[in-house]
């Protein structure tokens, strides 16, 4: 077990606080160069798409943490609607709302159906953006951590990062395959940076500056299999934050619920390197991202490279996104 001395002789090292400019809210997606965009889409060579996003739905993995639910759906017009409206006529049900549908459905051969959605936006495939993790009063460049306010990010928020897109050459690093798993990697043995090196090695694949690296641990799997949301599998061990920083990895997602192991290997906090890339160096997270139809396609062709898509919606001050990401090959 690592210390909080531990924990602060590597947060010195991998914060890139000053390194893109005082007014930087962008991070290691700095990494992604137009160059990086270019080499990015000519990996682009069966027209194969995966889209790595889960559903967003009620049985989604969220409700164990009570303050996270899962989506809630909603029809605001649907069929039953023009059929009633038309049937018994909007003095029936006197409201401005049945006035105005029968006003459309009246006389003309138009029907409609609108929905609605309410859900947190760290539901179900999502990017956390800069702001989402903090400490010790500090976000991502040193910024306030008060600048966080009831009316949204006013630093760091996800809408910030919409000129990168974001895009660029993904590599999956499938962690599942390294140690011959059934499924998934059980909780208790969190992927080292060895490993990744290890991965990198035997899938035959590079991690070079300005990638999105994608780890595979089969948790995603497993949960459309048991429907436990909370059920901990392996993620990253906490100083693989410094294999990402020394790659000059842009941005990192997993199958899983928080990229990192759930054990902290830090005597004195939680999720270490959540507050290491978010903080420290400015790097994205991306969690619930499923992994397992592109890996398979890996597998077969041995080719883990690809062009990933992965915009997040331009929320105005939010810390985070829902995405579906999609990985072309
Ligand atoms: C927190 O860090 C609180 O959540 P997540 O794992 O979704 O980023």
């Amino acid at each position: 077990m690592s210390t909080m001395s531990d924990f602060r002789r590597v947060a010195d090292d991998v914060r890139n606080w000053g390194r893109w400019g005082d007014a930087d809210e962008l991070g290691t997606l700095n990494f992604i160069t137009t160059e990086k965009v270019a080499e990015a889409a000519s990996l682009v060579r069966t027209g194969k798409v995966f889209p790595l996003g889960v559903e967003f739905g009620s049985s989604g993995p969220q409700g164990a943490f009570h303050y996270r639910q899962n989506p809630l759906h909603v029809m605001t017009v649907d069929g039953g609607d023009a059929d009633t409206l038309v049937r018994y006529g909007p003095q029936w049900l006197r409201n401005p709302l049945a006035t105005q549908l029968s006003g459309y459905f009246e006389d003309s051969p138009f029907r409609f159906n609108d929905d609605i959605i309410i859900m947190p936006l760290q539901a179900a495939t999502q990017w956390d953006a800069l702001s989402h993790v903090y400490y010790e009063d500090n976000l991502y460049n040193g910024f306030p951590a008060n600048s966080v306010t009831s009316a949204g990010a006013y630093h760091c928020g996800i809408d910030k990062v919409d000129t990168k897109g974001i895009t660029s050459r993904g590599v999956l690093l499938d962690i599942v395959a390294l140690r011959g798993a059934e499924t998934y990697l059980e909780l208790g043995d969190p992927i080292t940076a060895d490993e990744l090196d290890a991965a990198a090695k035997a899938q035959g694949v590079a991690v070079t500056r300005g990638d999105i690296v994608l780890i595979r641990t089969g948790w995603w799997t497993r949960f459309l299999r048991t429907g436990d949301g909370i059920e901990p599998g392996a993620g990253l061990d906490w100083r693989c934050a410094s294999w990402l920083h020394d790659h000059e990895v842009a941005a990192v997602a997993a199958d899983n619920l928080m990229v990192e192991d759930p054990v902290s290997g830090v005597e004195g906090t939680i999720l270490p390197m959540h507050m290491l890339c978010l903080r420290d160096m400015g790097m994205m997270l991306g969690e619930y991202w499923d992994l397992a139809a592109l890996a398979a396609d890996c597998a077969v062709d041995g080719v883990y490279e690809f062009q990933l898509i992965a915009p997040p919606l331009r929320v105005t001050g939010a810390v985070g996104s829902p995405v579906n990401p999609i990985a072309i090959k």
